[in-house]
């Protein structure tokens, strides 16, 4: 049974990737920070066959003790701190946790090992952000990196610390660039995540309006499930490598509010949406949309879920939750 430790076991892209493992009969382990991280219970929930650890990412020993318990064939360091607007509030954490949070995985891998190195396979979570002010439209492997955010640039120092492994010791370590991926699962401080809340909440009577930012930036949109397959993938490869991996479309907000809102019968969201200079970022990604070219040829990876698809599983997942949390009958 092969093992695997998956750091950033409470997030989105854990749970997902969490079920795909054990669904492949993985012995899966997760790392779980703080003392009473209050998303244990989620994960004992949806995915109760994971054996959660504790451990932080700041913390080389606490990783070595994970590792030592875990016994990994394969690691994914997804943990993170991934909101974008909040790093620029915590930078130097952000650096700590995000940017040097991977060379401690990096190091643990490579001290664990021994003489060994081959023993392991790691996955890094590095983000379509690294391309930030964007040099190439559309972004494959070898578009410069241009990140706009103290988390952009947390990413790429993960990014080439991970080359850097690959290359100094052979470490089979590789970098997976995803570009966006949501789902019901999403953090509801995301954009996405916000509006598909928001409108079942209008849809339902409970609240009146959503309050957002910049209406005008450009994201290529996946579904997380789909996801946390090309990181499966990545590592099943003989040779490690650099992937991108995107649907290569790209949509604004206004029209992810658009199929949001027409999926409970607004035709017109101008009424419900105000802006806030709040939620304006210091400095924008304007457009995003990958060539994920090389993960569809050497991966045989392909998105399954469509742009138009996202919004309405979010909505709908949410109409569910706020008529279970109101006692709304959804007849
Ligand atoms: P989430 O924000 O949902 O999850 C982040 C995870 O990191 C949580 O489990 C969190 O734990 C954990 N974490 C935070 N700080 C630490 C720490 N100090 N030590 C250990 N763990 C910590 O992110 P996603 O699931 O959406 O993303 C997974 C990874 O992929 C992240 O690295 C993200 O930056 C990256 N990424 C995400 C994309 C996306 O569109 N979703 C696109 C590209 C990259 P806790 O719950 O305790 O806070
Ligand atoms: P992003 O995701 O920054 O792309 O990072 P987010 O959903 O936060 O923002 C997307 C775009 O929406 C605009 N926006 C708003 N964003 C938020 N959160 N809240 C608002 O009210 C709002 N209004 C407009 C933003 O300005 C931005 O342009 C995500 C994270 O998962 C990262 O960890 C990951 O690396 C990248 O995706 C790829």
């Amino acid at each position: 049974m092969p093992r695997a430790l998956v750091t950033g076991i409470t997030g989105q892209d854990g749970l997902y990737l969490a079920e795909l493992l054990l669904s492949k009969n993985y012995e899966v382990y997760g790392l779980l920070r703080g003392q009473n991280n209050p998303k244990r219970s989620l994960v004992e929930e949806v995915v109760p066959d994971v054996k959660l650890l504790t451990g932080d990412l700041t913390d080389l020993s606490s990783l070595m003790h994970a590792f030592g318990q875990a016994q990994p064939d394969e690691i994914y360091n997804l943990g993170a701190i991934s909101f974008v607007a909040y790093s620029w509030e915590n930078a130097r954490l952000t650096s700590e946790v995000t940017g040097q949070g991977v060379l401690n995985v990096l190091e643990a891998t490579r001290i664990w090992c021994g003489d060994d190195i081959g023993k392991v396979r790691f996955y890094q979570a590095s983000s379509s952000e690294m391309f930030g002010k964007v040099q190439a439209v559309p972004q494959s492997e070898t578009t410069l990196l241009w990140p706009r955010s103290p988390y952009g640039v947390a990413k790429v120092f993960g990014h080439y610390m991970t080359i850097n492994y690959r290359e100094s010791y052979g470490m089979h370590a590789s970098s997976g660039i995803l570009f966006n991926h949501e789902s019901p699962r999403r953090g509801p401080e995301f954009v996405t995540r916000k509006i598909s809340q928001a409108v079942a909440r209008i849809a339902l009577g409970l609240q009146d309006k959503i309050t957002l930012g910049n209406l005008d930036a450009k994201r290529d949109w996946g579904f997380a499930g789909d996801y946390v397959e090309a990181m499966w993938l990545m590592l099943q490869q003989e040779e490690a490598d650099d992937y991108v991996v995107s649907t290569g479309e790209t949509h604004s907000i206004g029209e992810f509010l658009d199929i949001a809102f027409r999926y409970v019968n607004i035709d017109d969201w101008t009424k419900y949406v105000e802006q806030d200079p709040r939620f304006f970022r210091p400095a924008e990604v304007d457009l995003l949309v990958g060539d994920s070219t090389k993960a569809r040829e050497k991966l045989g990876w392909t998105p399954k879920v469509t742009f138009a698809e996202l919004p309405e599983m979010m909505v709908e997942a949410d109409l569910q939750e706020q008529r279970v949390l109101h006692r709304i009958d959804g007849n």
